[in-house]
């Protein structure tokens, strides 16, 4: 007999299905047990009675929470229940116990703190909270490709060793390499832009590493980013780029992700977009008696933009030149560098990028870093090197936004920060 899923129980009244999955719960009332059994699909109460075979009725009690079990039961109409049908059991088998007590509640019943259920995320990982996030993700993944294949970009694999830092500063990880000391790549910036200049649009889904030692609740050590490169393009077009990708991810997480997001509490809409220059920025801030660095934002300042823009992704652009890396293009006193906030956070950094070979040595000349490390990088625009622009697109803090998570690790499956490298 072959697995019914859950989900296909209502094209199966009357029949007898096979049914594979984790126990949430058992019931006792004396005469009949009941089961709710879920899987990837959803759950569904099943009954049983004296005639149960396999584990024997008395037997089913003991049955722990979250344990492996299959059965075999007929599909019957049950208005009254809130699935409207439940399974009459005819057997049921143990294919996995699960060991007790349980050191996490995936019930939801009880709240247990993050930390502890990171040390179990296998097991915080049955709890249908956690599921709804990680399938949400994986809509946002595949939103992510479906929008720039239709957007004729081609997606590349980028490397993740690298000798020298692809963003300047020191936040690296030094890992030994054969003879030599090698570093895990910050991002995939350089990279991305020898592809940009021949092969002129790609993009990458890039696992990121930096040694940030501090631990906030937005930052993770390894987090992935959405990468996108184009040639002939400017900061403009790109940050273009980005509003219709962001609208298109949000746009099918609320098609395809309904059940899921009205689960975990959250009304999506699809952002606008609004444009303001570093320099009006800094205006407004000043009113709001909100301080700011010289050449960045400030958290206190982006939560302020999230709330004078309300489901906006705010473009500050013309960003001055201090504040942004070696490769972003100077424009008059500032850069065509920009950052996007979206609900009060940075989600994206990105603009036009340095495409002259002379200028970029000046530009690392200046960010005090050795020219001699960077020779490839900069000889790859010595050879026919196409103006250029792109992004880079934090998946976690996005999704985090997204589902108004209050912590960066709900976002990630295994988090890697100061204090955690397991599971
Ligand atoms: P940036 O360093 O701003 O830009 O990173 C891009 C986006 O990635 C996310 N992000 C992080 N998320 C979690 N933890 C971290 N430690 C972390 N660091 C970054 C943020 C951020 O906006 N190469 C450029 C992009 C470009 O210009 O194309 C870059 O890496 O959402």
């Amino acid at each position: 007999m072959e697995r019914t899923l859950i989900k296909d129980l209502k094209d199966n009244i009357g029949k007898e299905v096979l049914l594979k999955g984790w126990v949430s719960e058992i019931r006792n009332l004396s005469k009949v047990k009941f089961i709710i059994l879920y899987d990837r699909t959803g759950d569904i109460q099943s009954v049983a009675n004296k005639t149960t075979e396999g584990v024997s009725f008395n037997a089913i009690d003991d049955i722990s929470k979250e344990s492996v079990i299959e059965l075999i039961g007929t599909v019957k109409e049950h208005p009254e229940s809130r699935w409207g049908f439940e399974v009459l059991i005819k057997s049921v088998s143990m294919i996995a116990a699960a060991e007790t007590p349980l050191p996490v509640d995936p019930s939801e019943k009880s709240q247990t703190h993050i930390d502890k259920r990171l040390d179990y995320r296998f097991l915080d990982l049955h709890s249908k909270r956690t599921q709804n996030i990680f399938k949400i993700q994986s809509t946002i993944l595949q939103g992510f490709r479906e929008f720039m294949y239709q957007e004729g970009a081609m997606e590349v694999t980028l490397p993740s060793i690298i000798g020298a830092s692809s963003e300047g500063g020191t936040d690296l990880f030094t890992i030994k390499y054969f003879e030599k000391q090698a570093l895990l790549s910050q991002s995939c910036q350089l990279y991305k832009q020898m592809l940009a200049c021949s092969m002129e649009k790609i993009f990458t889904v890039f696992t990121a590493w930096r040694a940030e030692k501090h631990n906030t609740v937005r930052h993770l050590n390894e987090s992935r980013q959405f990468d996108y490169e184009e040639a002939f393009a400017d900061d403009k077009r790109v940050m273009t780029v980005l509003t219709q990708c962001v609208q298109f991810i949000v746009k099918k997480v609320m098609e395809d992700r309904k059940k899921e997001l009205e689960s975990l509490g959250v009304e999506l809409q699809v952002p606008g977009e609004e444009y303001l220059t570093f320099e009006k920025v800094q205006e407004i801030m000043k009113k709001e008696g909100i301080e700011m660095p010289a050449h960045d934002l400030s958290g206190e300042a982006e939560k302020k933009l999230g709330v004078l823009y309300p489901n906006t992704i705010v473009y500050v652009h013309d960003w001055p030149l201090e504040g942004k890396p070696f490769y972003i293009m100077p424009h008059g006193k500032n850069s065509k560098g920009f950052d996007a906030i979206w609900k009060g956070m940075e989600i994206t950094s990105g603009g036009q990028r340095v495409h002259d070979p002379k200028l970029l040595e000046e530009r690392l000349k200046a960010h005090g870093l050795d020219l001699a490390a960077f020779k490839d990088y900069i000889n790859s625009f010595r050879y026919g090197a196409p103006p250029h622009a792109g992004w880079g697109l934090g998946l976690e803090r996005f999704t985090m936004l997204m589902l108004g998570l209050d912590n960066i690790r709900e976002a990630v499956l295994f988090p890697r920060d100061r204090d955690r490298l397991t599971p």
